[in-house]
């Protein structure tokens, strides 16, 4: 087992279809976490990264002298990068083994396996290492942790889902020796989320308990990558970063010396405990991704959401009066939501002013109750699968039932519009105008992409819409059943969702 050779790749964006958001990062940190972990695990094995995000390409790499080759990717990244995944098919040696992971290979494994060995479906630190063990020594697998994987008989088979306990695995610097500039380092301090929202993957992947790591442990690793990328500010990917109080306020007083600049994730409700959120500020935190969503009642009350709608709007004004700048997915697609109800939201969001809203479409991945016992809101045949903007919220994914889905995808370009007029009228200081204007240009990135899709969205409706406007939904259902009726029957064989402790651990 000396001398493994192993290449970690992060797939990219798709150019016409770029994540042109304030946020955009240049590096998603759960291939790093895994990275770093089993080079820890075999100090011998020399583990290299190709990060697509940053221009690398695989076929740059060695593909030949590989045993193994793991794979992460979001959906988007996945259906835009079909020709590299075959060219690494390909390109590597015989007896290599491609492993995929991340959210894509965590929710469609049955995708993942056209083109992987194997799939892992929610943490992937130790079932990496427990699965690269087991080839190495010739040992069985069904002691792997949430790996998925095409079985002798032809059938899926998906083994246990593991969560695990407080995490200590940092990013290994060495592995971002060759980033550019970075806009954000990403890291994470904690993972689980105790919430259930009904959109949210999130919790499927990392679990509904709240685990840490120490503050101290998240010092030595933020300080070593600035030291490595020279970069201070740092994207918390935390699923609710302030989830427990006492923790923010340990890493509020670990960071209170250093000259750092932090976004996390976390709910409106933060808004309510200002003596936390000003603690956290003197320490770099002042600028939050919340899970907005909307201001619509009956949209938070579709979404679970459990936030006091009444609330939302004296919350969001709380944190900009003290200058704490607010990014939030506003969501679109219900039935409920109509053109006036869209046109509404986008205003609204200037009102309470949230400085970065991103106007998203609902999405789902079709398959989910059927294969792990998963809520699944949007029904298998309303999903617009296998394309680059598969699972890229900017671009309409799915067909709803009142409005078609060129329409949605108008209203969504259209929202940026209605919310940077009303905002300019609001925002008089210069430098949240600043801001607003930068947001506005990076906007505009992402405009010629939405107007692709609204071309191809025209052509994918025609035949499914009424002239009102109105989904033909039994020609849509009985046109996806003939395209993927054979694929649902092969996954009903390997279902979980009787396996009472599998759907329990992998709910939302
Ligand atoms: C933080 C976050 C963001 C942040 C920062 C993203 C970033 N650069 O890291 C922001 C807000 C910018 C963002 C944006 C987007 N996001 Co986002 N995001 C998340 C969130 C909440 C956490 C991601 C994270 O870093 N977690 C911490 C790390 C440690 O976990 P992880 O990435 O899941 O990695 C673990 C496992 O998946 C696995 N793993 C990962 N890769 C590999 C590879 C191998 C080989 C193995 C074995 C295992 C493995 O092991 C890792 C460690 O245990 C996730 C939900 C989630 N994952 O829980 C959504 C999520 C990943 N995002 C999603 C989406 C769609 C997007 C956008 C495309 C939105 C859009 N514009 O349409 C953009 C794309 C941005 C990008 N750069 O990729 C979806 C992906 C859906 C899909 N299946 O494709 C998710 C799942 C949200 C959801 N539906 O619940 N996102
Ligand atoms: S969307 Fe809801 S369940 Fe998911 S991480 Fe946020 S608060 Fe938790």
């Amino acid at each position: 087992m000396t001398n493994l050779r192993i290449l970690c790749v992060q797939l990219g964006f798709h150019e016409a279809y770029p994540d042109a958001s304030t946020l955009a990062t240049t590096y998603n940190d759960g291939i790093y976490y895994v990275a770093s972990f089993v080079q820890q695990e075999f100090p011998d094995a020399r583990v290299e990264m190709c990060q697509m995000f940053w221009g690398e390409k695989p076929e740059d790499f060695p593909l030949a002298t590989y045993d193994y080759i793991l794979i992460s990717a979001l959906a988007t990244h996945f259906w835009s990068n079909i020709e590299t995944i075959e060219l690494i098919q390909r390109a590597r040696r015989p007896g290599c083994v491609v492993i995929m992971g991340g959210p894509h290979a965590a929710f469609a494994p049955y995708e993942a396996l056209r083109y992987a060995d194997y799939a892992v479906i929610a943490e992937g630190e130790i079932p990496a290492v427990q699965l690269i063990n087991a080839l190495e020594n010739g040992e069985p697998l069904t002691e792997v942790d949430n790996l998925a994987y095409i079985g002798a008989d032809g059938d899926l088979v998906v083994n246990k889902i593991a969560r695990y306990g407080n995490i200590a695995t940092a990013i290994n610097p060495k592995f971002l020796a060759g980033a550019p500039k970075l806009h954000w380092a990403t890291v994470s301090m904690s993972r689980g989320c105790p919430f259930a929202c009904s959109f949210c993957y999130a919790i499927r992947l990392l679990g509904r308990r709240f685990r840490t790591k120490t503050a101290e442990d998240v010092r030595s690793e933020l300080d070593a990558i600035y030291a490595q990328t020279g970069c201070n500010r740092f994207y918390v990917t935390d699923l609710n970063f302030t989830t427990r109080k006492d923790y923010c306020r340990e890493i509020a007083e670990t960071f209170r010396d250093r000259d750092y600049k932090f976004i996390a994730m976390s709910r409106v409700n933060h808004a309510d405990d200002l003596d936390l959120v000003l603690d956290l500020k003197r320490s770099g935190f002042d600028e939050y991704c919340l899970g907005v969503e909307s201001e619509d009642p009956s949209v938070l009350q579709a979404f679970n959401k459990r936030v006091d709608p009444s609330e939302q709007t004296r919350r969001l004004l709380r944190f900009a009066e003290n200058d704490i700048a607010i990014h939030s997915a506003i969501i679109f697609g219900l039935d409920v939501q109509d053109r006036p109800a869209i046109e509404a939201t986008a205003r609204w969001c200037a009102e309470a002013r949230i400085m970065h809203p991103v106007f998203v479409c609902l999405a789902e991945y079709p398959f989910q109750n059927l294969l792990y016992g998963a809520r699944q809101d949007v029904e298998d045949h309303r999903i617009i699968m296998e394309v680059p903007t598969y699972q890229h919220y900017s671009f309409v994914g799915i067909f709803p039932r009142e409005m078609r889905p060129s329409e949605l995808q108008r209203g969504i370009l259209d929202s940026y519009d209605i919310f940077f007029r009303r905002a300019f009228e609001i925002e008089t200081r210069p430098q949240r105008r600043a801001r607003l204007k930068a947001y506005s240009r990076s906007v505009d990135r992402g405009r010629e992409g939405m107007r692709q899709h609204i071309h191809f969205l025209e052509q994918l409706e025609k035949p499914y819409y009424t002239a009102a406007g109105t989904l033909r939904e039994d020609l849509l259902k009985a046109d996806f059943d003939a395209r993927h009726g054979e694929l649902r029957e092969w996954l009903a064989r390997s279902s979980k969702s009787t396996d009472v402790e599998f759907v329990k651990r992998y709910a939302r």
